[in-house]
């Protein structure tokens, strides 16, 4: 998908739309004012106070109708260079422009505002030549906006849109978008439904439905399964914890403003926790260890909650209330580069059999300079970004170097991927860690028998059971591998009169068989049934006919194929069971 704001020639051309959107709102609603109007990797967007006016749907049309009259129309783009003064007295109708210019330096900046025709707005350019070059637009979405992105401000009108040189290039651009929207899992997870969200409960509180929690339950058993044989170690612990508790690890002081507000229950402070890595620090301390007893290796399916911003907030993939697949490795120095190594082998691993090929490896490194973000030991931080990367060459795996990136307790492993919709995410991370273990103390006694500080990773593979669930969604389309389907086989009788005695035996056996199985025992006809299994994406129906009846035969289709294939229900029993447990992907 294009980048809007990368590629220079469509960034001034989206830049120029955006001018020319704002004429069309300013045109329609005399009384709009205008905050922003940048361009952003997927086009470009405008804030706008329209007082107590909310964009709907139908308004769009209207604007983007009112953008065609004014391109047409042609007027030149003029930019104009003002002194700090006049550019005050020219907006002084406009508190946001006020704002903006307030801010600027008098004596290093260059004021410069753009007109065409009857609008004029501040701005730093450049610009296409004429209002006439854009031609080719098309206003994507709309949203609320908080001024300068404060819940606690107003809230503006955002309009979001894109310009192209070419009809051609537009559409190609518009049909993409259609089909990133068809993978978008909030798409996918409302049709299968996976997941719901209510006002009720919160932004960013998803409520996983039966199906969902049959995917999230099949993925727990997976990793659960791949740990245990790595040797961790799985706890429970409590998703809150008293504010000393996150004092004591320092993400009061450094994570604060990601965390929901303390409550006080009694005497006692608590918060919702941010992260587990605290109450896995206690667990480990609450042992005396020997450096025979590491690596030790404590996980966790853990809750924890977040302060995201509400713009930010994504069906699962950016949540509030989120569950990692979360382990703490607790290791010798010299353990280090061994354990990282078998993180990002499992990591690799996991890959491989979910299929996921397009992604990739960030080493996140410290910025020297930021002395304020990062903790002051340049050795330790040198040895411990030298030890990561050794790994990964060895590993000769792919990977990037982001400066400025790492977590303020150390430098880490990123995965990244590309989302249907929308900017990158990571999924699953390694970062190691010098400094919790010394914020609790935490000890080993060594084989001379001092004692020693252990080293910790943190590691999370699926990152949470959330964010997975989002990616694999849009992974496969919906089509999920028959291991993880909600519903893996169904059962449809072609005639109920004739064929459900015989179509329910069959689903009582395969139920039986620990198959997830339904009956669709309703009165339609047999092609709307096929295609609504094919809409909601079961690997396998089976249709039940006079033949199979007479014959004590199934004949089962796959997803994705045409072909219809007869054979006993011992044969498909094996034949599904087969590929549950060999994870076969499907075809998407
Ligand atoms: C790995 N303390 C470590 C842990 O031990 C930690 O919390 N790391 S984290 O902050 O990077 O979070 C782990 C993973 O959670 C991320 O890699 C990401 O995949 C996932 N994640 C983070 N924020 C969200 C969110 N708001 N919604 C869904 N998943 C998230
Ligand atoms: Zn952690």
């Amino acid at each position: 998908m294009v980048n809007f704001k990368e590629d220079k020639d469509l960034n001034v051309l989206n830049h120029s739309c955006a001018h020319l959107m704002a004429q069309a709102v300013k045109h329609l609603y005399p009384e709009a004012k205008f905050w922003v109007g940048p361009v952003v990797e997927e086009g470009f967007y405008y804030d706008i106070d329209l007082g107590d006016k909310v964009i709907k749907e139908e308004d769009i049309p209207v604007i983007e109708k009112e953008m065609k009259k004014i391109s047409k129309d042609g007027k030149r783009i003029v930019r104009q260079e003002i002194s700090k003064n006049e550019a005050l007295d020219m907006f002084k109708d406009d508190p946001y422009k006020v704002d903006l210019i307030s801010r600027m330096d008098e004596d290093e900046t260059i004021i410069s505002c753009y007109s065409q025709g009857d609008f004029t707005d501040l701005c730093r350019g450049p610009h296409v030549e004429s209002v006439k070059e854009c031609k080719y637009f098309k206003l994507i979405k709309f949203s609320g906006a908080y001024w300068k992105g404060d819940a606690k401000n107003k809230m503006l009108q955002r309009i979001y849109g894109v310009c192209f040189r070419t009809e051609e290039e537009l559409n190609a651009h518009l049909k993409e978008l259609s089909e990133a929207a068809e993978r978008d899992h909030r798409k996918i997870g409302k049709n299968l439904e996976i997941f719901m969200n209510h006002d009720l409960v919160g932004k960013g509180m998803p409520l996983w439905l039966p199906n969902g929690a049959i995917v999230r339950k099949q993925l727990e058993n997976y990793i659960y399964e791949k740990e245990q044989k790595l040797g961790y170690k799985h706890v429970y612990t409590p998703c809150v914890g008293t504010v000393n508790l996150y004092k004591t690890s320092g993400h009061w002081d450094h994570y604060k403003e990601n965390m929901f507000p303390m409550m006080k229950v009694d005497e006692e402070e608590f918060v919702l926790r941010p992260m587990n890595c605290p109450h896995h620090m206690l667990v480990y301390a609450n042992d005396l260890h020997s450096y025979r007893d590491l690596p030790i290796r404590i996980g966790e399916f853990a809750t924890d909650f977040r302060y995201e911003a509400s713009g930010a907030v994504k069906g699962l993939e950016r949540v509030r209330c989120m569950c990692q697949n979360d382990a703490h490795l607790f290791v010798t120095p010299e353990q280090i580069g061994e354990e990282f190594k078998k993180v990002v082998k499992l990591i690799l691993d996991v890959y491989r059999d979910f299929g996921i090929k397009d992604y990739s490896f960030r080493l996140s490194l410290r910025d020297k300079e930021d002395k304020e973000k990062y903790f002051d030991d340049d050795e330790m931080w040198d040895s411990a970004e030298a030890k990561l990367r050794e790994v990964l060459n060895d590993l000769g795996v792919e990977y990037y170097e982001a400066k400025g990136e790492a977590a303020f307790y150390g430098p880490k492993l990123d995965v990244e991927v590309k989302p249907a919709v929308g900017p990158e995410v990571t999924l699953s991370t390694c970062q190691l860690d010098f400094l919790l273990p010394r914020r609790f103390e935490l000890s080993y006694i060594d084989k001379d028998g001092s004692k020693q500080i252990p080293v910790v990773l943190h590691r999370a593979i699926f990152g949470t059971f959330d964010r997975f669930t989002a990616f694999i969604l849009e992974e496969t389309k919906g089509a999920l591998p028959l291991w993880l389907s909600p519903v893996q086989v169904n059962v449809v009788p072609v005639n109920n009169q004739y064929h459900l005695e015989y179509a329910e035996k069959i689903f009582n056996r395969l139920k039986d068989d620990s198959i997830r199985v339904n009956l669709d025992d309703r009165e339609e006809k047999l092609g709307y049934k096929l295609r609504e299994n094919v809409l909601k994406k079961i690997p396998y129906i089976l249709i039940i006919g006079q033949k199979e009846v007479d014959n004590n035969t199934v004949s089962y289709r796959k997803y994705g194929s045409e072909e219809t294939i007869t054979v006993t229900l011992d044969e498909f029993t094996d034949l599904i069971k087969k590929e549950i447990e060999s994870k076969e992907l499907l075809n998407k």
